[in-house]
């Protein structure tokens, strides 16, 4: 199912029975655990393909019946999932090579949605989950405007009333959403503590090769290093803000309202990079633009993506991927619009699912898909088990990695701009970045810090709205445009809730992404700026990059990151060092401002 890791691997299985018995008579060996788990690599490799069909077809034509195929599979699979999780648990005492340890943890722990072991709460799980996704799916605003329409008037529009009619008519999708969503965490939960843990957000923090409790303070601490540059971005970006709309629309001692972000959760603003561009810095040309004016269409932009990967020396896409993905929106059908890349058999067979539309954010998005489909095929002959980021942040950090590497020099090369500006626009070009990754932060780290709390109940259905909101405010400094009703359930708005994607991943991800390009650009041997920095072309960094990939998940992810990067831990470091004349600057111009909210 879509690109995902080992963690959803188990979800992967097609719907027949589970022929795989672990009948151990007496204390069990390690002999047992290792024809166990081969027995279950064979079988899952055998099934895993027909569920992908499934869901494929779920996801390019949504119908009442292929959402009810859907659900069958799902449910199947996931009955199969815990009945593997279950028999993975009796081998927890034995001493065991750590390949094959590792191996038992990803059955146990690899379950998104765990379901009990009832027929009854599972089935009920798999329709509510099918539904969910569906709702997203086809959601329109009361006007009849699809996403993708009103996402354009949220980059473009810079008319609060419009803007907010575009905000507020997305949000007429989710409502409907909450019962369902609530009875799902319900029947999800009591699935985790049949398999032994204490909640679902539980089992998600516990697949980072450490103790899940760690997992949280590892967050924290990544947070806490790039906190500082976020606060100085938000502090800048509210005063222009503010200069441009006035003290009625953006008071500047409060949170900013979230419907002049450029984006329909606030979560990346780079769409209002001319409300902030700093005087005398032009970057001199604006992708979307560029891409229009040079006739680029959705093909041609996933074939521009293909070549930047091609150029490190990794062989091209099959052919298989140009006939089989969805690279436009069809006129007439729905699909799932929200961009994702997939392995259909576990080797050659990827494609992507993409509503593309002709615009930087989704060149960016393009490159983002890829990163998946070359990860996925670069670990192809790694057990089925081990076909996964070598953690989850990892598989979402590939793409957006190579994607820093879109440079004007690039895109000079690529024949997008004529000129290249000079150092007199370095600070333009580290405020556009800044705009979608270091806005990004704190979006990436509140979605699951809402979900850990439903998941272990301190959130409620009454609360799950006001909840949401009161992070927002916290990491973001982002507020609700006009007051929230009892029964709206602004989350489910988020492709992510309703479609059940753990979110971290894009958190770790967004600090990964400069750590890579770091280490890429060392490799490389350049020696300037990190912003001005592309590894196009360059093959030595391909192969170290292909060597990171084809490990997959089956090493715990501290040894993929020194393969690459040359450390084990996780770092802020480097998206500081990439932005740290921007901060200068920033932190200039706000002297005087009051910060914070
Ligand atoms: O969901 C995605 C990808 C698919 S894995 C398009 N992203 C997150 C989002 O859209 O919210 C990429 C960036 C963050
Ligand atoms: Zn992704």
């Amino acid at each position: 199912m879509k690109k995902t890791s080992m963690l959803v691997i188990a979800m992967m299985l097609a719907g027949c029975d589970a022929n795989v018995d672990v009948n151990i008579k007496g204390e069990p060996t390690a002999e047992e655990a290792k024809a166990f788990v081969a027995a279950v690599e064979k079988d899952y490799a055998e099934k895993s393909e027909f569920a992908s069909r499934v869901f494929w077809v779920q996801a390019n034509f949504m119908t009442e019946d292929t959402n009810a195929m859907a659900a069958e599979v799902g449910a199947e699979m996931t009955a199969l999932a815990v009945k593997y999780a279950n028999d993975a648990k009796k081998f927890n005492d034995l001493t065991l090579d750590a390949e094959l340890r590792r191996k038992l943890e990803i059955l146990k722990l690899g379950i998104t949605l765990p379901a009990p072991s009832n027929e009854a709460d599972n089935k009920e799980l798999a329709t509510i989950s099918a539904k969910l996704d569906s709702m997203y799916a086809t959601g329109k605003a009361p006007d009849g405007r699809t996403l993708g329409e009103l996402s354009d008037v949220m980059a473009t529009s810079r008319d609060p009333q419009e803007l907010l009619k575009a905000w507020t008519g997305w949000r007429t999708i989710s409502p409907a959403m909450k019962d369902k969503y609530a009875r799902m965490v319900e029947i999800a939960n009591k699935g985790a503590k049949e398999l032994g843990y204490s909640d679902v957000g539980y089992m998600w923090r516990a697949g980072y090769d450490m103790p899940a409790d760690d997992f949280r303070a590892e967050a924290d601490r990544l947070w806490g290093q790039v906190k500082p540059l976020y606060d100085s971005l938000h502090c800048h970006v509210r005063a222009k803000l503010n200069d441009k709309y006035g003290d009625e629309v953006v008071p500047l001692d409060q949170p900013i309202p979230a419907h002049l972000m450029g984006n329909m959760w606030a979560q990346e603003w780079g769409n209002i990079y001319d409300v902030v561009a700093p005087e005398g810095s032009d970057i001199g040309y604006d992708l979307t633009k560029a891409l229009k004016d040079k006739d680029y269409d959705a093909v041609k932009m996933v074939k521009t993506g293909e070549q930047f990967f091609t150029s490190l020396g990794l062989d091209p896409l099959p052919d298989t991927f140009w006939t089989r993905s969805l690279i436009t929106k069809p006129r007439d059908r729905e699909v799932q619009c929200h961009a994702s890349a997939w392995n259909i058999d576990n080797k050659d067979d990827v494609r992507i699912k993409m509503c593309t539309k002709v615009n930087a954010d989704d060149f960016q998005t393009v490159h983002h898909e890829l990163g998946h489909n070359f990860y996925q095929r670069a670990y192809k002959n790694q057990s089925i088990l081990h076909q996964g980021g070598a953690n989850d942040g990892f598989h979402e950090a590939i793409g957006d990695a190579i994607a820093l590497s879109i440079t004007p020099d690039y895109l000079k090369q690529l024949g997008l701009i004529d000129t290249v500006p000079g150092p007199e626009s370095d600070l333009g070009l580290l405020m556009r970045r800044a705009m979608d990754k270091v806005a990004f932060l704190p979006f990436g780290l509140m979605v699951d810090q809402w979900r850990w709390q439903v998941f272990n109940g301190e959130l409620t259905p009454e609360t799950y709205n006001d909840g949401w909101w009161a992070l927002r405010e916290k990491y973001q400094g982002i507020r609700p445009p006009v007051e929230r009703a009892a029964d709206d359930f602004d989350p489910g708005a988020k492709y992510h809730i309703p479609g059940n994607t753990p979110y971290m991943r894009y958190f770790l991800a967004r600090v990964l992404q400069f750590q890579f390009h770091k280490a890429a650009c060392a490799e490389a041997g350049f020696d300037g700026p990190l912003h001005r920095c592309t590894i196009y072309g360059n093959e030595d960094v391909g192969k170290k990059l292909n060597a990171m990939l084809e490990m997959g998940a089956s090493k715990p992810w501290p040894d993929a990151l020194e393969a690459f990067t040359g450390t084990r831990q996780m770092d802020g470091g480097a998206v500081l060092e990439y932005f740290a004349p921007l901060k200068d600057w920033l932190d200039a111009q706000n002297k005087g401002r009051t910060c914070g909210w």
